[in-house]
């Protein structure tokens, strides 16, 4: 039986692809932080617990000696790394906490599994936040488009990007990294625009809700739905030579037209609901992204099955089941 280890255990993206191993038959464990707020800290994973599917470890990223102390015990055969701040507007409010856990998070990552055995194979979540506001002449991302940054987050990936591919050379270790733009469901943090919208949205419908408060809804982006991201992750780690993918659909959609699409489903009026709250506005926006994912295509065998519409309809199903029964 493989073994496998995700840190950030409780995420969305860790919950989808610890079912995903456990349909492989690997034994899967996870990692969870210490938090004084224990109640909801494993919702996404609540019913893989109580089966006992899933083993939890304490760990967390800026304390080395856990993630040592996790690794060693382990000895996954392979370790999913999706553990970070991801919050791209809080990444300005806690710039240096950002740094903290997805750069030295990730150095930490790195150094615990070269200690311990180098043929462990790692899966690192590097984003699509690292390209910034830089495209290609056709108006697509790829491996080789100029990375330039423009937030705290989109800084702190790309040091671990970096670092994971200077890893991969330097010690022969076996790391891919997943250059993963947007990627959405239902268990999305309902401060991520997507679900947010949603969950406003159907809140609305619903009478607990006047308002939906937004930011910059001129922000274009390739929306993906996690569950068919995280099978390109498994994938990843299942090929003969490690390399960096980007997940991606190739479609690009503006937040306003997110908004439009959600508020038609749903019978609401833009100019009842919608509030532009300057609050919600970042320092510094990345402005547009559409990935060109035919390398994965090619190398991996894989593609999205979810369209942008039946990925958004299921979000307004969840919601509305949950606030209409
Ligand atoms: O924002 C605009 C906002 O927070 C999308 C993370 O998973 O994907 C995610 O980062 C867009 C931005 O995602 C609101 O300004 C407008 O242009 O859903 P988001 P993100 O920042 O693109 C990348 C690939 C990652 O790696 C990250 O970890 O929507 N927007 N109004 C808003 N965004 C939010 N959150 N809330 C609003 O009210």
């Amino acid at each position: 039986m493989k073994k496998a280890l995700i840190t950030g255990a409780n995420g969305q993206d860790a919950s989808f692809l610890a079912e995903l191993l456990l349909q492989k038959d690997y034994k899967v464990y996870g990692t969870i932080r210490r938090n004084s707020v224990p109640e909801s800290q494993t919702t996404r994973i609540s019913s893989l617990r109580d089966d006992n599917k899933i083993e939890l470890v304490y760990a967390d990223l800026v304390d080395p000696t856990s993630v040592d102390a996790v690794v060693n015990k382990i000895q996954p055969d392979e370790l999913y790394h999706l553990a970070a701040q991801s919050h791209v507007r809080i990444s300005f409010d806690l710039p240096n906490y950002t740094t903290q856990t997805n750069a030295i998070g990730t150095l930490n990552v790195l150094e615990a599994v070269r200690k311990t055995n180098k043929q462990i194979k790692i899966y690192n979540a590097a984003s699509s936040e690292m390209f910034g506001n830089s495209f290609d002449d056709d108006l697509f991302q790829r491996e080789t488009t100029p990375m330039h940054p423009v937030s705290p987050y989109g800084c702190s990936k790309l040091f671990a990007y970096n670092l994971c591919n200077n890893y991969k050379q330097a010690y022969n270790m076996f790391i891919s990294s997943g250059i993963l733009f947007n990627h959405e469901s239902y268990r999305r943090g309902i401060n991520f625009v997507t679900n947010k919208v949603v969950h406003d949205a159907v809140q609305v419908s619903v009478g607990k809700k006047t308002k939906i408060r937004l930011g910059n809804l001129e922000a274009q982006r390739d929306w993906g739905h996690a569950k068919d991201y995280v099978k390109a992750m498994w994938l990843m780690l299942q090929q003969y030579k490690p390399d960096n993918f980007v997940i991606a659909t190739g479609e690009t959609h503006s937040v306003r037209f997110l908004v439009e699409y959600v508020l038609s489903k749903l019978n609401l009026k833009f100019h009842e609901c919608v509030e532009i709250d300057p609050n919600l506005f970042r320092p510094e926006e990345l402005k547009y992204l559409k990935g060109d994912c035919s390398f994965a295509r090619k190398s991996l065998g894989w593609k999205p099955e979810y369209t942008f519409e039946s990925m958004i309809d299921e979000m307004i199903d969840y919601w509305c089941t949950k606030y209409r029964s």
